[in-house]
């Protein structure tokens, strides 16, 4: 992190914590904190909320009971004012592990259930936000200095299957990666005319219903079978007027442990029981098709073995990606690193809980020649927070959903309006990935 010698430290101490509950863009339930300095820096953060939860993330911790359907937070927002505040005052709100791990201390489970992942994750963010704002930097500046100029390469989730949508798709999620452009903004502007001609597409050979949204932006068709929403978007890429494969690539996001049949060792695919070496090969078959270069967690998040198969054959061409196989947790993670599993993980926030357990994460990863994709969750907010993580801990890739739907525009308008802050940005394109086309 970037320290001046100019501000008083006084000024950097934490006076107040204080939550709220808010909501997020699936109507649900969620917690926002604020963190204020003695200097006046004021860092607000919202906790994100996941679907497709992998079995070993932080916990969201809800209510019960009648209110909300059960989804309330009103414990962990109390965890907050009446725990972790008292706990944090006076401290150096730019001692983030301190602070971190002052509250994994008080919390004392393995995965954050006491306080809440939610209550804990809100309140890292916001800590950082509120010494960034003491400093009166932004976020990304705090927390990269003058190496954060990396935007990252966007992955837009513009087909939604999975539990994400209300369709027969079994993949959860079909994106376009514009990395065959200068500019981020370039790139962004490639992604959303795709965007526009898919829904033109989709409306013509699916009927009016065919353009509604699923919860990350992307159009939810009634599909069932995964080439053709992969045909769908090369026809999108090439009507807007841009290359397949050169230009515009394709990734995938299977999570495939919703539908991996646990009892019988089966993934359930297009109403098919496919084995694990099944689904391999109907991977390589759709790489050998399309142009993908993505694939996140292909097959179930326990199996480790598995992952290193499918990244000792594909990782030479595709990113293979661990979600659900790593959940941004630093013991899992060291697992798949020994195991020779995935060749990039996604990094998402509220998963591990704090930010210094993801920037240890980030550091690990790029150590061991992993590439690093910073996710947001199909509930989010308005907050930008992880743009700014992405460029300030040049990760190289972000995942934050369709150009579309304020909670997702939010991350790509901050990202552009930190491509025009910064005196020399740069867009690593195909860089952040393995295969670089010919
Ligand atoms: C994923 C995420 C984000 P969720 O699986 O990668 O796209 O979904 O937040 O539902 O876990
Ligand atoms: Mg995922």
């Amino acid at each position: 992190m970037y320290y001046s010698t100019i501000i008083p430290d006084e000024l950097f101490k934490i006076k107040e914590v204080k939550a709220r509950m808010i909501l997020d863009s699936r109507g649900n339930p969620t917690v926002q904190v604020r963190v204020i300095t003695k200097g006046l820096g004021v860092g607000i953060a919202n906790a994100p909320s996941g679907a497709s939860t992998g079995i070993h993330e932080a916990v969201e911790l809800r209510d019960g009971g009648r209110d909300f359907h059960g989804k309330g937070v009103s414990k962990a927002v109390s965890n907050v004012n009446n725990v972790i505040a008292e706990a944090l005052k006076d401290m150096d709100s730019r001692n983030q592990y301190m602070i971190d791990k002052k509250m994994i201390e008080i919390d004392g489970t393995p995965n954050k259930s006491r306080l809440g992942g939610n209550a804990i994750v809100a309140t890292s963010l916001a800590v950082a936000k509120a010494a960034a704002a003491t400093y009166e930097q932004p976020l990304y500046m705090y927390l990269g200095g003058r190496f954060a100029n990396l935007l990252p390469v966007p992955m837009l989730n513009i087909i939604n299957g999975g539990v994400h949508a209300g369709n027969k798709l079994d993949f959860q999620e079909f994106m376009i990666v514009p990395a065959g452009f200068k500019s981020f903004s370039e790139a962004l502007k490639a992604a959303v005319e795709t965007y526009h001609e898919l829904k033109r597409i989709l409306k013509e050979r699916y009927g009016p219903s065919a353009i509604n949204v699923g919860d990350e932006g992307g159009y939810a068709p009634p599909m069932e079978k995964i080439t053709e929403a992969l045909d769908a978007l090369i026809d999108a890429i090439k009507a807007a007027g841009y290359e397949p494969g050169k230009e515009i690539a394709i990734a995938l996001d299977a999570a495939s442990s919703q539908f991996y049949n646990k009892d019988k060792n089966v993934y359930v695919v297009e109403g098919i029981e496919r084995s694990r070496e099944e689904m391999i090969e109907l991977y390589e078959k759709l790489v050998d098709e399309y142009p993908i270069i993505s694939i996140e967690d292909p097959l179930d998040e326990e199996d480790f073995e598995g992952f290193a198969e499918i990244t000792k054959r594909l990782g030479n061409k595709v990113l293979i990606v661990g979600d659900d196989l790593f959940t941004t947790n630093p013991g899992r993670f060291r697992k798949g690193i020994e195991a020779g599993a995935a060749n990039a993980i996604l990094v998402k926030v509220n998963q591990v809980g704090t930010l210094s357990e993801t920037m240890m994460v980030i550091e690990e990863a790029k150590f061991n020649n992993y590439r690093t994709i910073i996710s947001h969750r199909s509930g989010e907010t308005e907050d930008t927070t992880i743009a700014d993580i992405a460029v300030g801990l040049r990760a190289g890739l972000i995942k934050t959903g369709a150009p579309a739907r304020g909670e997702r525009t939010a991350k790509y308008n901050r990202l552009l309006e930190i491509e025009e802050e910064l005196d020399r940005p740069v867009y690593p394109g195909w860089k952040a990935f393995p295969r670089i086309p010919v």
